[in-house]
């Protein structure tokens, strides 16, 4: 069986971009790979943390992923901090990048754009990223659109320590859902939703209560055409809300498109509330059950206790090819 492996910062509360991105394929993944998914909190801290905030959104992550419908008997579950491997071998791989390829990461020149006292761990992020996959020999990575060069950042560290050092590391691929990689705000059609928005109103979270998830898609910003029409180009807002109506109801654009004709957006964005809501909805109550139970840390210690086997057995490999501490056995 090939290995898959991907991971979610728990920044915030996860959003319907993350669910629909990420979440929802691995669900789909599952059955058919050897699956480790993590909770990456060492990423979450490249940006300031509250130290409750994270803590609280660290287990609602890791509740998350099993309320969407990860199956903790076949996946492996676990939370980044717990497997020290990865810090460790995130520095090795740190000492293998070049400067120059991390400051042309378009996720750091975002998030350090125009701001000041920007933490080293936000440059150094991709190693750490590249570690997290190659201590597990991945085949695949699952990700949304705006990780695809992350990954190309993690074969070439791979490719390079292989050649430099020994060939130690299964170059992983990355996998981009044909579609809904990249859903976007709700408040800027031009700029992805993200959990991490300051503006709660960009996004729908998947702890929204019904209501609110019906009052942010009524304000989601469209245009004053009054057609439902998918149209990326001229039309970004009425597009994002086809894609995740017709992602979330199965049905086709062009069939969402002919039932709207003629009608505007009101009766356009209530139906598409009712559709987000039906999904999330038995998502929100699977994960209730599970944050009020001790099941969720019996996966997470069994989890960590798998992660922590693998990843050391792949650490030690590298050490012993970088020449690290003493010769072992
Ligand atoms: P942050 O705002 O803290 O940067 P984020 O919401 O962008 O977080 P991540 O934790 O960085 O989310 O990403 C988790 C996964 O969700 C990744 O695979 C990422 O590609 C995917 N993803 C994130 N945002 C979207 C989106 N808007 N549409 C589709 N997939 C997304
Ligand atoms: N960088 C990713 C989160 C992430 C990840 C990973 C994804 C950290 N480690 C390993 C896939 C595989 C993000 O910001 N979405």
């Amino acid at each position: 069986m090939k290995t898959i492996f991907s991971g979610i910062q728990p920044s915030g509360t996860i959003t319907l971009g993350n669910y629909i991105g990420a979440m929802s394929q691995f669900v789909d993944l599952q059955h058919d790979y050897n699956c480790y998914f993590c909770v990456v909190d060492q990423h979450a801290i490249t940006v300031p943390q509250e130290r409750l905030e994270l803590r609280k959104n660290t287990k609602s992550l890791a509740a998350m992923y099993i309320a969407s419908g990860l199956d903790p008997e076949k996946v492996t579950l676990f939370i980044q901090s717990e497997v020290p491997a990865h810090a460790q071998a995130g520095w090795m791989l740190q000492c293998v990048s070049y400067i120059g390829e991390l400051e042309r990461m378009t996720q750091f020149k975002d998030k350090s754009d125009g701001k000041e006292g920007v933490s080293a761990g936000l440059l150094t992020y991709p190693p750490l990223m590249a570690a997290d996959i190659l201590l597990y020999k991945t085949d695949l990575v699952p990700v949304g659109e705006d990780q695809k060069q992350h990954l190309e950042l993690t074969r070439d560290l791979a490719e390079r320590f292989n050649k430099k050092f020994n060939d130690i590391f299964t170059i992983p691929e990355v996998r981009i859902p044909k579609t809904g990689a990249r859903i976007m705000s709700l408040q800027d059609p031009l700029k992805k939703m993200s959990k991490s928005d300051p503006n709660n109103k960009s996004f729908i979270s998947m702890l929204d209560e019904p209501s609110q998830i019906t009052k942010k898609i009524k304000s989601a910003v469209t245009d004053s055409e009054g057609i439902v029409k998918f149209d990326k180009e001229n039309k970004p807002g009425v597009s994002n809300l086809l894609s995740i109506y017709s992602i979330l109801s199965g049905k086709s654009i062009s069939e969402i498109e002919e039932m709207y004709e003629g009608k505007g957006y009101g009766d356009f964005k209530s139906d598409l509330a009712e559709v987000v809501v039906n999904c999330i909805k038995p998502i929100q109550d699977r994960y209730n059950e599970l944050m009020n139970s001790e099941e969720l840390d019996r996966i997470l210690d069994k989890g960590a206790e798998k992660a922590n086997a693998e990843a050391t057995r792949m650490l030690k490999k590298m050490e012993n090819a970088m020449g690290l501490g003493r010769k072992r056995k």
